[in-house]
């Protein structure tokens, strides 16, 4: 299926390209223009978003279950930088979602610095339909598009030895309130092995329902482990480092006994307080059997068989 660009969404109307200027960037585009990185420069001082490129649905991922509505996916979430509630949509719109940066950095051949808008040029992006289960027991089925994790850390060659990642959440206390509740370790850091990371499922969402990603889903870029309790999908990075050591993640400070760093999703392991068992459908309440790392087992169960004595659970 072809996703095509929608314009106009959740920017404010001062903010929407005209159609004229869009297609003169596309025209320039297509010439490889030396004119390009000033008109894109432009674009991004103005803070404007462009729309997603057009781009293919990936078949090979299958959801086996409906869609969440858009409106439940993008009004009900986690973002503890914006505060607890799961209503923060308000506070994270003042979040500017351009000029947006990612340094990636540690142990790589070519560490980089790169701008979000030349990521989505220069790598497939690709729309993937997606599970996502929050330790909370609620879940959702979500259209993201991205890229392949594994794709940008072609870029930068990781070297030998390295044997994590992890991907730090932007730290922006003018718009971000609940960066002053200082009982919280932040920034968010969140972490997976290297053979986590070169998984095929190991995704970096910079849309989603075919437009650009907003705010309170960890617009503009985020990273999405779908067979992993969703506290590991860190919002918003701003760096992903390599490195030889595990990452102390941000759940993981805050309550060891509850959180660890693998946090496959299980049915059979209970959260201490409570029950893994089932889990509830944003939009249609529907309760449903959770699945055995989130119905990904084919993609990914072979990573953990030499780690049966990891707590790999929780
Ligand atoms: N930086 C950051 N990333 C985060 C969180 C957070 O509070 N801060 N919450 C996590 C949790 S608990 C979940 S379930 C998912 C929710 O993603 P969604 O709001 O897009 O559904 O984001 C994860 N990523
Ligand atoms: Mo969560």
């Amino acid at each position: 299926m072809l996703i095509r660009r929608r314009r106009g969404y959740e920017i404010p109307e001062s903010q929407v390209t005209p159609e004229g200027f869009v297609v003169n960037r596309r025209a320039l585009f297509g010439a490889g223009a030396a004119l390009l990185p000033g008109v894109a420069l432009a674009q991004q001082a103005a803070g404007v978003v462009p729309p997603l490129p057009e781009h293919q649905r990936n078949l090979r991922f299958r959801p086996e279950r409906d869609i969440t509505p858009e409106r439940e996916a993008t009004t009900y979430n986690n973002f503890y930088e914006f505060g607890t509630s799961k209503n923060i949509v308000r506070e994270a719109s003042r979040m500017p979602l351009r000029p947006w940066t990612i340094q990636v950095d540690g142990m790589v051949a070519k560490p980089a610095t790169f701008g979000v808008d030349d990521l989505i040029r220069q790598l497939p992006i690709e729309e993937r339909i997606y599970r996502l289960r929050c330790v909370e027991a609620w879940a959702m089925t979500v259209p993201w598009t991205g890229f392949q994790l594994s794709e940008l850390l072609k870029l930068v060659e990781p070297q030998a030895g390295a044997r994590y990642v992890s991907f730090t959440t932007a730290s922006l206390p003018a718009v971000m309130p609940g960066l002053r509740q200082s009982w919280y370790p932040w920034p968010h850091v969140e972490g997976c092995t290297m053979e986590e990371a070169g998984n095929e499922l190991a995704f970096m969402p910079v849309g989603m329902y075919g437009k650009p990603l907003q705010a309170q889903n960890g617009g503009p870029f985020r990273v999405v482990f779908p067979w992993k309790y969703g506290f590991k999908s860190g919002k918003s990075v701003v760096r992903i480092t390599v490195t030889d050591r595990r990452p102390e993640n941000f759940w993981f400070k805050i309550q060891p006994s509850e959180y660890g760093f693998w946090a496959n999703v299980n049915p059979e392991v209970a959260h201490p307080r409570w029950s893994q068992a089932t889990e509830r459908l944003l939009g249609s309440g529907e309760r449903v059997p959770t699945r055995l790392f989130n119905g990904y087992g084919e993609f990914v169960a072979g990573l953990y068989t030499n780690l049966q004595r990891e707590r790999l659970w929780a």
